[in-house]
């Protein structure tokens, strides 16, 4: 339920049980997520030892989770603005990984933001407007959210624990001031926690991404992310070239679409961006293997 410190909280019988982790997971270079089903050894009251890890449906590094069902990216357009690329880095992994992106524009109150949700309305994601501070859209996206293990993502300042506090009362998670000097958040949130709301959802709060943060993604292959821009799909198979990369190509029909105004310019804008780092990355380990 929880990783803080170097123990984890497991959640046992109703209670949480505080482990450690046997050392082994240390070598195998695998060790417990939030999320994660595991067994382990009692020690003492309420503490224990995590032996074994069940296998994952899907697990991801940034933010460290596993088997979730959606993923919910929270993002704004008042301050800290979120940068568009890093709402379609987290979309691709989501989809990459066969999990659910619901984009959450926030602040709604400070700016609802219309043309920024748009875009990910029309590239096919489910899109929710909420404000933690008048409440407004909340109710939709908790019902999203019901039912299902869900994980909130963001950059810092942008009030997914805020938002959070608002779904589960009485929990009362730590929230801080965005700094409008630097028009950036604090880094309130420092570990991964599970909240279970009364109306019975399960949600992971995650310490945010720097503002702008322009990490790599933890894609593999730069041939298959076109599958993780879902609303490329109706064009790709009309390219002129198989193996189109969809990024330069005369008779390219993503391109064509683009063109046309059917798909919007910042997803493909970061489509490029991911497929020319994926590409370089990709070279890099090529000539390491080849040396
Ligand atoms: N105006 C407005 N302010 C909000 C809203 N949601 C959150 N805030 C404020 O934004 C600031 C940051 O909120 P947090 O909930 O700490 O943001 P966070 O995404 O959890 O940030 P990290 O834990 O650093 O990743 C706080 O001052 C909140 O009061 C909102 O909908 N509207
Ligand atoms: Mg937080
Ligand atoms: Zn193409």
């Amino acid at each position: 339920m929880k990783a803080l410190s170097g123990f984890y909280y497991v959640e046992n019988g109703g209670g949480l049980v505080r482990c450690r982790a046997r050392g082994k997971f240390r070598h195998t270079g695998q060790s417990p997520l939030v999320g994660d089903t595991v067994c382990f050894t009692a020690t003492g009251e309420g503490e224990g030892i995590i032996d074994a890890i069940k296998p994952r449906r899907n697990s991801f590094t940034r933010p460290p989770i596993a088997n979730i069902d959606q993923m919910v990216i929270v993002c704004t357009q008042a301050v800290p603005e979120t940068d568009p690329f890093l709402v379609d880095r987290m979309t691709a992994i989501a989809v990459n990984a066969g999990v659910e992106a619901i984009v959450c524009v926030n602040k709604a109150d400070e700016d609802p933001a219309p043309e920024f949700l748009e875009i990910y309305t029309h590239a096919g994601f489910r899109t929710f407007l909420t404000s933690a501070v008048t409440g407004e859209g909340l109710e939709k996206l908790e019902e999203a959210l019901l039912g299902k293990f869900s994980v909130f993502t963001g950059n810092s300042g942008v009030g997914k624990s805020s938002i959070l506090n608002i779904l589960s009362p009485g929990v009362d998670i730590p929230t801080g001031e965005v700094s409008l000097r630097l028009g950036r958040g604090r880094h309130t949130t420092r570990h991964v926690e599970i909240f279970r709301t009364p109306s019975g959802a399960l949600i992971a709060d995650t310490p945010g991404f720097a503002a702008f943060d322009i990490e790599r993604m933890e894609l593999t292959d730069p041939e298959k992310l076109q599958y993780a821009f879902p609303e490329f799909a109706p064009y790709i198979d009309s390219c002129r070239f198989v193996g189109c990369s969809h990024t330069k190509e005369s008779g390219c029909a993503v391109l064509r679409a683009l063109k046309d105004g059917d798909l919007e310019p910042t997803r493909h804008k970061s489509y490029v961006r991911l497929y020319d780092q994926l590409k370089s990355v990709n070279e890099w380990k090529r000539k390491e293997s080849s040396n």
